[in-house]
């Protein structure tokens, strides 16, 4: 028999066929271009091959405490919801909920800290700079990528899409699976993180020698675009990115900012990269912000079109998360009895 039995009527045969995708985002404001290009624009792409599970990861955004309050953190959760389907994930298919809808996330993640040596958490350096920004840094925040290991083992997944910033979580994630796999018998899967090849590191307009982050964004001007800004303000940011003060527009040699302008526009017209060397080659670099406003522009029309026809009904988005916290929980409360069984609790 086949992979995929064409002849088979029940929707859970071909579901359980397709590989498993997860990923998740914080819910700690409105999503921006990074997020889209390196992970959401990767999780719509291919989603069709996949069983996906998208979560918003409501329980890691309160590792920063100083940052939540109720109404907003409830907020930004439906925001990230309905931006998940904006972008094109099909909530028909795939599987959108809230992390703290499920309550076998923080169940296994205890377990997952028991068997996770403090030295490993110790050397992921989002802690570090997390840490380094926050004013108190909670043991939350020390413990967060045991709570992503749990996101990610519960349901078993093949692939983690995801930025480049979460290489050492995904690969401590395989560790940290692997260990428990040694104390207890083999039964977690080891997951892949998907990586884009260009634009998996979207940096700052207002400084390319950092990371795009939607808590820089919030207190920084200038830094990101996010998914719901109009046109003027697309465009004041983009002519307003740094860049330097020569000409040199080619992948190789350009500048931090440069680069990141021609990687953007690479992700988003999926021209080639001769082709767009050639394009901008000796023109200033004017011309090549002038262009990307307009590129950046019409990619997020029809997201926010869509953006607001979704949030127009908020008993459609109660629908989705309702339904998705049922399936999610389905397939998460199995998992952990059969942890609980191996562990003995
Ligand atoms: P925060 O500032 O709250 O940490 P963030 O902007 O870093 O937020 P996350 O919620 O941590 O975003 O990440 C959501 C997804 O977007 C992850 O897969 C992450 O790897 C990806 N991502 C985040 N920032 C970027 C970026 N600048 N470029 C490419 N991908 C990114
Ligand atoms: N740590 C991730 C968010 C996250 C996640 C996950 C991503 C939490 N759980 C599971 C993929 C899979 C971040 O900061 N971007």
């Amino acid at each position: 028999m086949s992979v995929i039995d064409q002849t088979a009527p029940m929707p859970s045969t071909k579901v359980q066929s397709r590989k498993v995708v997860l990923s998740g985002v914080q819910p700690t404001g409105v999503l921006h271009i990074g997020n889209y290009i390196g992970a959401l624009s990767l999780w719509a792409q291919e989603q069709v091959k996949y069983q996906n599970y998208f979560m918003i990861v409501d329980l890691h955004a309160l590792t920063i405490p100083e940052n939540i309050k109720a109404e907003t953190l409830r907020a930004n959760a439906r925001t990230v919801a309905a931006l998940y389907i904006a972008c094109g994930i099909d909530p028909e298919d795939s599987v959108i909920f809230l992390q703290s809808q499920v309550p076998a996330h923080p169940y296994l993640a205890w377990i997952l800290t028991c068997c996770t040596p403090m030295g490993w958490l110790e050397r992921m350096t989002q802690f570090k700079t997390k840490s380094e920004q926050a004013e108190t840094v909670g043991t939350g925040l020390f413990v967060y990528p045991a709570l992503q290991a749990a996101d990610i083992l519960l349901y078993h997944a093949d692939y983690v899409p995801v930025g480049e910033d979460q290489r050492q979580h995904i690969e401590l994630t395989r560790d940290i699976a692997q260990r428990f796999n040694n104390m207890f018998g083999e039964y977690l899967k080891l997951p892949e993180g998907l990586y884009r090849k260009s634009g998996a590191r979207v940096m700052g307009f207002d400084d390319p020698t950092a990371k795009m982050s939607k808590s820089l964004a919030e207190t920084r001007k200038g830094h990101a675009i996010t998914l719901l800004d109009p046109p003027n303000v697309i465009k004041k940011t983009i002519m307003g990115a740094v860049t330097d003060p020569g000409s040199e527009t080619r992948f190789d040699h350009a500048s931090p900012g440069v680069r990141n302008l021609l990687e953007l526009y690479e992700v988003l017209t999926k021209e080639s990269r001769p082709a767009i060397e050639e394009k901008f080659g000796g023109k200033g670099y004017g011309f090549l912000k002038k262009t990307l406003v307009e590129t950046v522009t019409e990619a997020l029309r029809p997201i926010q079109e869509k953006y607001q026809e979704i949030t127009s009904d908020p008993a459609y988005l109660d629908g989705v998360l309702a339904r998705g916290a049922e399936r999610a929980n389905a397939v998460a409360s199995k998992t952990l009895e059969d942890v609980r069984q191996l562990v003995g609790v």
